[in-house]
């Protein structure tokens, strides 16, 4: 076990004793030492060896045993005995502002309230207010607490953040002594969903910057106010940290600050293995002590800093901990697909089905975005909600399609498709006479979402046996902070899809974002092909594609595993395979 959850654990340790009431002592004891190891610049395993870690300031033979245990074995059982002796959750009650350790055992004690909810109840029907020390004002003080961290914990899609970075961005770097700024977080590694923003600036006059930070018109509250550090909350509940370090210390923090936590901790692990201390104040010897200055003089960006620890550059999308730093001491990291690398898209409604704009209208925005092809692909006849297509309908459209692409009336090329419905028992929502006259068809699911796991991965895999499906359309139905998945076994598909020579399509609705990113590494080196799909109802939405591409760059896609890459002439022999 690593420093980190190391370190997590003995605060856990602390909380937990605070809740029962321990003596304090002793719960400061646990408290200092999670912030010793979280801070140790030696490297653990030696400190064990050498059986020097209880002369550590911060830590005594007991505390030292315990972290020797979690470090060998990763468990602790003093810790998961106290863990199981008190509901799980206290903790989420130990959030709300104003409820400290004292006042969640005691309402824990006299009122048996255990997590949040229980909380709530209690505040709502009065009783909080029996209890001595709680009155009226802590009780309503509890009660919007609680409300607000309902409203504030929803994370934000990253669509929908992208214009306050950009406000936020526009505001900031036009003031003196603004040197470097950039948006860092979840935000800057592309996530599908971001918690808050996180900006860094490098400057050596922060006071004014954070005065403009906190004043930016959106700031709903400020709930931190420091010279170097602020946080403010937004009238949507998003927060927005900034930080402001001297220049040199740029490029550190803002890698620090881009994370992710688990590459982070990588990198620092790798940093170590070369004697080397990595933070976001900067570098220096791994075994220095506390006023060893920090070496920031050769490195002067993210770049430099990769470099200096022997590592090709690593784009903030691919910082995931998930085998970057390893694939980037192997040499340069591969060239992902990028947006210019796009040339049309294949799943698109019109308002023949449940979009917004008509196929003319939807070529014509095609045009503008200077695409090569267009497929439109409307929903198919059980799906009543969405003005499904019957077969008379999709064969008119086709006819429609034919003559718009002889007239050249655009400079897309329409390609004829259809989003058809997996019926339940995974057979087509039309048949193979009909698919048959299509240049393609995309297969979704879009009914009886409840079926059970093995149920759903059946039908599926028995409509990509069918071999006039040419995709999946969102393989798996979520929608992000919305809906979740449908119960189904995702690896199960995408062997099938691979053993038909079938299509998944990285849905790049921003809400959907599926198939999800996680999935396609390992698939793609498979061989999987991947259609980006904006899968628009209106016009606007076409450029869904390209706002997706980070997550494309995630999934670690390459231009040849994207099929909305290829030229017409490429799409057209492909299809006719
Ligand atoms: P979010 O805001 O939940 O969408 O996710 P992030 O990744 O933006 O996380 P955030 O805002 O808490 O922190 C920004 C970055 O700072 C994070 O990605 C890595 C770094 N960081 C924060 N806390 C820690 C920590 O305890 N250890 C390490 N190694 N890095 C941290
Ligand atoms: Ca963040
Ligand atoms: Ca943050
Ligand atoms: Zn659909």
């Amino acid at each position: 076990m690593d420093n980190i959850l190391i370190a997590q654990k003995l605060a856990a340790i602390a909380t937990y004793l605070e809740l029962k009431g321990e003596n304090p002592f002793k719960v400061r004891a646990y408290q200092l030492g999670a912030h010793t190891i979280e801070t140790l610049a030696e490297d653990l395993g030696t400190l064990i060896a050498e059986e020097r870690l209880a002369k550590i300031p911060g830590i005594g033979p007991a505390l030292a045993e315990k972290i020797t245990t979690l470090y060998q074995t990763g468990e602790l059982a003093y810790y998961d005995d106290l863990k199981a002796s008190l509901p799980s959750g206290l903790l989420e009650c130990l959030e709300v502002p104003g409820l400290g350790p004292k006042k969640v055992r005691a309402l824990y004690e006299a009122l048996a309230i255990q997590d949040l909810a229980t909380l709530k109840q209690a505040c709502e029907a009065g009783t909080v207010t029996t209890l001595k020390g709680f009155g009226e004002k802590t009780a309503a003080n509890i009660l919007s607490g609680i409300r607000n961290r309902e409203a504030y914990a929803r994370r934000h899609l990253h669509l929908n953040v992208t214009p306050i970075v950009e406000s936020f961005s526009i505001l900031l770097k036009q003031l003196p002594g603004v040197l470097n700024l950039s948006p860092a977080g979840s935000y800057r590694r592309g996530l599908e969903t971001v918690g808050d923003v996180d900006f860094i600036i490098g400057s050596e006059v922060p006071e004014p910057i954070m005065q403009a930070f906190t004043t930016h018109p959106e700031v709903e509250s400020i709930t931190a106010h420091g010279s170097t550090k602020s946080s403010v909350r937004l009238q949507n509940g998003l927060q927005v940290d900034l930080r402001i370090v001297p220049p040199a210390q740029y490029p550190f923090a803002l890698h620090h600050f881009t994370g992710s936590k688990d590459h982070n901790i990588q990198l620092r692990s790798r940093a170590l293995s070369q004697g080397l201390s990595l933070s976001e104040w900067g570098l220096r010897p791994a075994h220095s002590t506390d006023d060893t200055p920090y070496e920031t003089a050769n490195i002067h960006t993210e770049a430099d800093l990769f470099k200096h620890l022997g590592l090709s550059f690593i784009q903030p999308e691919l910082r995931e901990g998930m085998g970057e730093i390893a694939l980037a001491a192997q040499g340069p990291l591969p060239q992902l697909v990028k947006a210019t690398d796009i040339r049309g898209a294949f799943h698109n409604h019109t308002t023949a089905s449940d979009g917004r704009h008509s196929l003319e209208a939807m070529a014509t925005a095609a045009d503008n975005l200077g695409w090569e092809y267009l497929g439109i692909s409307d929903h198919s006849k059980s799906s009543i909600q969405a003005n499904g297509l019957s077969e008379e309908r999709l064969l008119a459209q086709i006819e429609t399609i034919h003559a718009l692409n002889a007239s050249k009336r655009f400079n897309v090329h329409l390609f004829t498709g259809t989003e058809c419905d997996i019926l339940p028992d995974g057979q087509l929502d039309f048949p193979n006479t009909i698919l048959s006259q299509l240049d393609y068809v995309v297969a979704s699911v879009h009914s009886a979402f409840t079926q059970d796991e093995a149920t759903m991965t059946a039908r599926i895999i028995r409509a990509l046996e069918n071999p006039y499906v040419t995709m999946l359309g969102h393989p798996t139905g979520r929608l992000l902070l919305r809906r979740e998945a449908y119960a189904l076994n995702l690896p199960k598909i995408i062997d099938a899809a691979l053993a038909n020579n079938k299509i998944i399509e990285l849905n790049a609705q921003p809400s959907r974002l599926d198939m999800d990113w996680r999935f396609w590494r390992q698939s793609a080196d498979r061989g999987l092909m991947c259609s980006i799909s904006p899968d628009a109802h209106a016009t606007t939405q076409l450029a869904y594609t390209l706002a997706a591409i980070p997550i494309a760059q995630k999934g670690f896609l390459t231009k040849e595993r994207v099929l909305n890459t290829k030229n017409l002439e490429e799409i057209k022999a492909y299809f006719k395979r």
